[in-house]
Parts: C-alpha cells; sequence; structure tokens
C-alpha cells in the first residue's frame, strides 16, 4: 500500500510514527513543510522535515516535541557568551543536522536530496520530501509588522496580533522532485494533523500540489488538528481566524475544500458530521487526541481503514 502524507512537525509526527507502525518499509512517503525554515546563526534550520525525520527515527524529544531527546545545550551556551540571539534554542545533536545541511545546500546539493541523506543516516524507512527545494517562508503579518514564522512562534511567543498569512515566495516555488508523483500514485493521501495555516498551508501554496491532490485516484483523507472549538496544540486557532476560518473541523475543510474527500473528527465533533457531509467531505468519527503510542497507531489504522 503507497502512502503519502502531507505532514507539519509536532502533531503529524504522532500519527506517522503510527501510520510507520502499520506500513511495510517503503510504504510511507511524507510530503513535509518548509515554510517553517529559518536561518539560525548562518544555519539552514528546517524544524518540520527535522521533527518528521527525528520522529520517525526513534530519536525525537517526545516531551518537547521537536529537537533531539537526549540533548545538551552547550553550543547555546557558548553563543549566549557571544552576545548571540538564543530565543531559538538549538541542542548541539540537533546543531550537527543543520551542519550538515548548511554544508550540502552550499555546496550546491538541493534540500531534497539532504533531507533523504539526513533521513537515510538516521535509518528512517520512509521517503521524506521537502514540498519544496524552493524557498516558501511563511510571513506572518501582525499590526506593527511583518514576522517569520519563527520569530512570531518562537520569539514573540505566538502572541502578536494576526492580520493575516502569506507564503512568501510560494508563487515562484516548484514541488520538489517525487511530491507530484507520491500524490498522484498514492492508494491514500493523508492530511496529517497539523496547523491548516501554517504547516499544510504553505505546502499547498507551492504551484501544482493543490491541483495534484484534486486529480489524485486516492481518497484524501484529512485528520482534524481542531478538537472542541480549539486546536490541540498550538496556534492553530488564532492563525485560522485571522485567515476567515472557523475555529472547527468545518474550518479545517474548508481550508482544504475542493479535494479532501473524508476528516477523521474527535467524538466531540460528532454533531458536526452532518455540516461536513454538506460541505462534501466525509466525516469519521474518531480518538483524534493522541496520547501515547497505542492511540497512534490506533489513528492510524482508522485513517487508513476511513
Ligand atoms: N519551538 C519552541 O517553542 N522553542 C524553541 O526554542 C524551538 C527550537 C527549535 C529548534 C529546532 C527545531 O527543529 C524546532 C524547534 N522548535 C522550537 C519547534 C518549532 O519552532 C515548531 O515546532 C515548528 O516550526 C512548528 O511546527
Amino acid at each position: 500500500m503507497r502512502i503519502t502524507a502531507l505532514a507539519g512537525g509536532t502533531g503529524a509526527a504522532k500519527l506517522l510514527r503510527g501510520l510507520a507502525a502499520c506500513l511495510g518499509p517503503g510504504e510511507l512517503t511524507v510530503v513535509g513543510n518548509v515554510g517553517d525554515d529559518a536561518e539560525v546563526w548562518g544555519l539552514h534550520v528546517s524544524p518540520d522535515l527535522d521533527t518528521v525525520t527525528y520522529a520517525l527515527a526513534g530519536l525525537l524529544d517526545t516531551g518537547r516535541g521537536w529537537g533531539r531527546a537526549d540533548e545538551s545545550f552547550r553550543c547555546l551556551e557558548g553563543m549566549a557568551g557571544y552576545g548571540a540571539p538564543t530565543w531559538f534554542t538549538l541542542g548541539d545533536r540537533d546543531l550537527a543536522t543543520h551542519l550538515v545541511r548548511t554544508q550540502a545546500l552550499r555546496a550546491g546539493r538541493p534540500l531534497s536530496a539532504v533531507t533523504a541523506d539526513i533521513a537515510a543516516r538516521l535509518r528512517v524507512a520512509a521517503r521524506i520530501l521537502p514540498a519544496s527545494d524552493d524557498p516558501v517562508r511563511t510571513t506572518i503579518v501582525t499590526p506593527d509588522g511583518r514576522l517569520g514564522f519563527q520569530e512570531y512562534f518562537v520569539r514573540d511567543k505566538a502572541l502578536a496580533e494576526v492580520v493575516a498569512v502569506e507564503y512568501g515566495s510560494a508563487a515562484r516555488a516548484r514541488p520538489a522532485a517525487g511530491v507530484l508523483e507520491a500524490i498522484a500514485h498514492a492508494d491514500r493521501v493523508v492530511v496529517c494533523p497539523s496547523n491548516p495555516v501554517t504547516s499544510i498551508g504553505p505546502i499547498v501554496a507551492v504551484p501544482g500540489i493543490a491541483d495534484a491532490l484534486g486529480a489524485a485516484r486516492a481518497r484524501v483523507v484529512g485528520v482534524s488538528p481542531i478538537v472542541g472549538g480549539a486546536a490541540v496544540s498550538g496556534p492553530a486557532g488564532a492563525l485560522m481566524r485571522a485567515c476567515g476560518l472557523p475555529v472547527s473541523p468545518l474550518g479545517v475543510a474548508r481550508a482544504y475544500a475542493p479535494w479532501l474527500g473524508a476528516l477523521l473528527v474527535d467524538p466531540r465533533d460528532a454533531a458536526l458530521a452532518a455540516a461536513l457531509e454538506a460541505d462534501g467531505v466525509r466525516a469519521v468519527v474518531a480518538e483524534v487526541v493522541m496520547t501515547d503510542r497505542a492511540r497512534e497507531v490506533a489513528l492510524a489504522r482508522a485513517v487508513l481503514a476511513a
């Protein structure tokens, strides 16, 4: 079975671990968000690609939901001593990933090739593709100016009022090699429970990807990251509101129209099933909050069965 999953970071990582547990090697392809990418200390950091890679390699710090387990921050301390900005906390082991990535990019290798090399070194069986090799930077527009996603989310703790969200140069980006084929040839396309605006939005903003989803022969099945009127984690609620979307599975379905076929919603949102169906999306009620490994696998099974 060929499964292609569109993924952000922390929320996606849990479902991807569940899917990987249900699938054979080579059956899972992940199309990852690069809208969160940032330059830190001169290094190219791809937080969502790394979160997914570390999760599938069994190396993720599952408490934080990002970065590597068993981490230390000696370099960060050293950088603080030089007066460098340290609001984006890069761990020492994690730094090795950014050094290797940046070196390869400077040598002219595309992000997709570097991502595959890193995944192979960490013995990840799934294929992990960035949505694009070209820069796609999410910008958060606030009343006081424009912020890069990490400035908004980490430095300013997602406290700024959001006026709009832009995907920068996405309009000029091309899908990375293999992305359109992975969508076209999948037996199922999965949209992980990620932030619709800043995780999945930048992926489908890359010209060609939304069309491929619309033309896919497989059903596109999403998992709602919104439960009972609020995001399971992170600032999805405020960002959806800023984009004029209701903070509910209905808003998620609207963000993914017209290519979403089915949406898994929490039992607390079961009453929205009829409204989802009226919008042309089949509603499947399932436990979408993954509090342990058993629930990750159970949700993965529900996604595959939907
Ligand atoms: N998130 C934080 O809340 N604070 C951090 O200092 C932080 C550092 C960081 C370093 C590497 C990395 O791969 C991710 C990191 N994240 C941090 C998570 C990241 O900002 C977000 O989880 C994603 O961009 C949203 O999906």
